[in-house]
């Protein structure tokens, strides 16, 4: 299987239309993109996006792979509520900060591409890099065809070799770790490659975080990592409030002078922007940078806690399209098209999956530490 050729795996449908809307707009918007400091923003159902200097092409780009990766997520929370699965996590909310990381990803296999660190929270980036949604459903609904485990993890715990996605963890924080070894080896080799990896805000409170940031920043041995954070003001039921010193997340960084920002996470263009700007700036200088994007969290923590839809947050896509259809760079109807025509491919991506079977026992031990002391608990 390989994902290399592809930015984003469209159904003929979807394809055809995505290309229909983009033929019509050829010209550029021009407005004013400001950068929203330190904003809570993303706890209001008030929309705060701007519209950068992108062509409309992009523009509608991201507004496609969004509502692509919003249907996928639905579509999954509809499979766990059928009873087709066992647990949903995922990110519905983050779709206006991880579709641009996808996009601007140097896609590929080894040092000389991004390595991608992330969390449960990132289909949208995935589905912008060209997972299909299939491939999703299949680890939704443990099908032994799911090429990231062989269906035996949960919902959004992708890896995927061919495109440098580290297998996402289950105990948080972890990444921020690991991050720090593809980081090393890609500056070894003197790439232009980054690493870049991804985690929430109650995560920072984890030692991997800090060491992270100690590790990344060493005088003269600074290395190549893009470091976010995706502040939902959230852990579970835990509030942000009470649980941080710091006014921003993004001042930790400040202190191991990693240059560093706050951008509005609900806002594709600002986040496009921002990512471009700083991604460009490691490649260029070898040293890391630090973002903060405020987001919101539209479907509660995790089907722990009932997936149902949050109302009172902002809804990044509700948003986008809104501006886009006010600007006249979409219609309405165009929209509409886009949706109905991932909800078709949803429909279908699942019906076919379920017809693929689940892993069988003798496979327990494919890709763990075998024939080790520690392979089997049954020798213990
Ligand atoms: C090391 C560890 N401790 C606790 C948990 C249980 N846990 C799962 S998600 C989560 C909250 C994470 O919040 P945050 O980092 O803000 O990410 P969010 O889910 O809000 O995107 C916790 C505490 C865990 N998975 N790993
Ligand atoms: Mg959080």
């Amino acid at each position: 299987m390989s994902y290399s050729k592809t930015t984003s795996s469209k159904s003929n449908s979807a394809k055809a239309n995505f290309a229909k809307v983009v033929s019509k707009k050829k010209s550029l918007v021009k407005m004013s993109s400001k950068s929203v400091k330190s904003s809570k923003s993303a706890k209001s159902n008030t929309s705060t996006q701007s519209l950068g200097q992108l062509p409309d092409k992009t523009l509608i780009q991201m507004l496609d792979l969004m509502i692509k990766s919003r249907v996928l997520e639905e579509r999954l929370i509809k499979i766990y509520r059928a009873g087709e699965s066992y647990f949903w996590i995922g990110g519905p909310g983050e779709e206006a900060w991880g579709v641009p990381i996808g996009l601007l990803a140097n896609k590929g296999q080894g040092v000389k591409h991004d390595f991608l660190h992330l969390h449960y929270r990132c289909t949208p980036t995935l589905i912008a890099m060209g997972m299909p949604m299939k491939d999703s459903i299949r680890l939704m609904m443990n099908r032994v065809t799911d090429p990231s485990t062989g269906g035996r993890n949960f919902s959004n715990h992708y890896c995927i070799p061919e495109m440098n996605i580290a297998p996402v963890t289950s105990p948080i924080g972890v990444q921020y770790g690991i991050a720090l070894g593809t980081a090393h080896a890609q500056k070894r080799a003197g790439a232009k490659a980054i690493s870049i990896v991804t985690g929430g805000d109650a995560g920072t409170a984890e030692g991997d975080f800090a060491s992270c940031l100690i590790w990344a920043s060493r005088k003269d041995n600074e290395l190549p990592m893009l470091i976010t954070v995706q502040n939902n003001y959230w852990g579970i039921s835990t509030s942000y409030e009470g649980q941080h010193g710091e006014t921003n997340i993004a001042d930790r960084a400040r202190g191991f002078n990693i240059r560093s920002r706050v951008v509005n996470g609900n806002d594709p263009v600002e986040s496009y922007l921002a990512l471009k700007e700083e991604m460009d700036y490691i490649r260029k200088t070898g040293k890391p940078s630090f973002i903060e994007a405020k987001v919101s969290r539209l479907y509660g923590h995790s089907s722990a806690s009932g997936a149902n839809l949050v109302t009172s947050e902002e809804d990044c896509i509700k948003s986008f399209s809104d501006k886009l259809v006010s600007k006249k760079i979409i219609t309405e109807k165009e929209v509409k098209a886009i949706w109905s025509a991932y909800e078709e491919e949803a429909l279908r991506a699942t019906e076919e999956a379920r017809g693929e079977g689940a892993p069988t026992s003798d496979s327990i031990w494919d890709h763990v530490f075998a024939d080790n002391e520690n392979s089997d608990w049954r020798k213990f």
